[in-house]
């Protein structure tokens, strides 16, 4: 196992094939769904950050680049398993089939927010998505999912849980701490890192990337540790069935480093041209993700360039029809919200004599 924590695991090879002992050999139909969650997701992205220019939310996050780590691990998974992801695993709850309204709408805040406007923007949380409340505290995801395989485990629950934190997140006590309790108690547990090479402006190496891979960091524990290309989505999808599988089993923990590249800005608050080159984009390190699939499922011959415009085509109506119905539910710029006076609710069963003071006085 030692070695699979430094070497990175591949099943693409340079002609598009499938090749080598990580090949899941997937059927034709499974690589298309795959393909259309992440085109899916690319094109929600894409519309969601324009909206952001135009002011119809203040935030938004692209995951563009890494649309395979979360997709194919989505589809890895079993669809009850719970899934404890930072704020660039959307492609998670778009393989789920998870509605894009109901996600443009947290985005917006607006009058059909389910979280009422009480998170960031792209904080998603879909309890019958098995997404779990996005925390912005990074590592946390590694401690509660960690928790959460443990109880799971202890109940005789079939369910396993999975966590993704950024190479930059390693750098918290959280990492550490889950790494330690999910060896000990060999909770059933996915723990994925993805490295996409950048925390914001800082690359990797701040974070000790250049002296271990993150993977390796897991041999220590005695928790089996992976490093995979996660631009590759059947080597992506393969690691992960195979930690699910030994989680199924009861054999513990596993922990993969996913190794990508973030191709757009940390945010929408973030410019990259300051602090790297601006050709990385155009070199874009191991590949485009999704021409990688489409380039493979025409080596296959079940695909051509012609399927892929129309399937690209079709997730962008998609996408447009669920943002009207969204924006028809309002905008952080225009249209309906919810009253300001809602603030008051749901933190407390009973509200407390303070806050209906402060409800009183405010006069809402
Ligand atoms: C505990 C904590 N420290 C700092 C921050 C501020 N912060 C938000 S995102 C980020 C960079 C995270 O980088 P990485 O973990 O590599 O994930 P990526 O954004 O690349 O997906 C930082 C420092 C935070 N949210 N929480």
């Amino acid at each position: 196992m030692r070695a699979l924590a430094f070497d990175l695991i591949r099943v693409l090879d340079e002609n598009h094939r499938a090749v080598g002992e990580w090949n899941p050999h997937l059927t034709d139909e499974t690589l298309v769904a795959g393909l259309r969650a992440m085109l899916l997701t690319r094109a929600y992205d894409s519309r969601m950050m324009r909206a952001q220019r135009q002011g119809k939310t203040s935030f938004y996050m692209k995951s563009t680049g890494e649309e395979a780590v979360a997709v194919a691990a989505a589809m890895a998974l079993n669809s009850q398993d719970m899934c404890f992801p930072t704020y660039r695993q959307q492609g998670l709850l778009v393989a789920r089939d998870w509605s894009l309204v109901e996600m443009m709408n947290q985005v917006y805040s607006n009058s059909h927010d389910r979280l009422k406007g009480r998170q960031m923007p792209v904080f998603y949380s879909s309890r019958e998505a098995g997404f779990f409340s996005i925390s912005g505290n990074l590592g946390t995801q590694f401690s509660q999912a960690v928790g959460w395989a443990m109880a799971s485990a202890s109940e005789s629950d079939p369910r396993i849980a999975a966590a993704w934190i950024g190479e930059g997140a390693t750098a918290e006590g959280d990492f550490h701490h889950a790494l330690t309790f999910a060896s000990v108690y060999q909770a059933p547990v996915i723990l994925n890192v993805v490295n996409n090479q950048w925390a914001i402006s800082s690359f990797s190496g701040i974070a000790g990337g250049e002296r271990a891979t993150f993977a390796s960091r897991g041999i220590g524990h005695g928790i089996p540790s992976l490093r995979v290309d996660g631009n590759d989505f059947l080597a992506v999808h393969a690691v992960t069935d195979w930690a699910a599988k030994r989680a199924r089993m009861g054999l513990g923990p596993t922990l993969i480093e996913l190794f990508t590249y973030r191709a757009e800005g940390h945010s929408t608050s973030d410019d990259p041209t300051r602090y790297r080159p601006n050709t990385d984009t155009a070199t874009w390190p191991l590949g485009d993700p999704i021409a990688r699939l489409s380039d493979h499922l025409a080596s296959r011959g079940c695909w051509s360039a012609a399927m892929h415009t129309e399937l690209e085509r079709e997730v962008k109506e998609v996408v447009d029809a669920a943002g009207r119905e969204s924006e028809s539910f309002g905008t952080l710029k225009e249209g309906s919200r919810l009253p300001a006076s809602s603030i008051f609710e749901d933190v407390y069963k009973i509200m407390p004599p303070h806050l209906r003071d402060q409800l009183a006085e405010s006069g809402l």
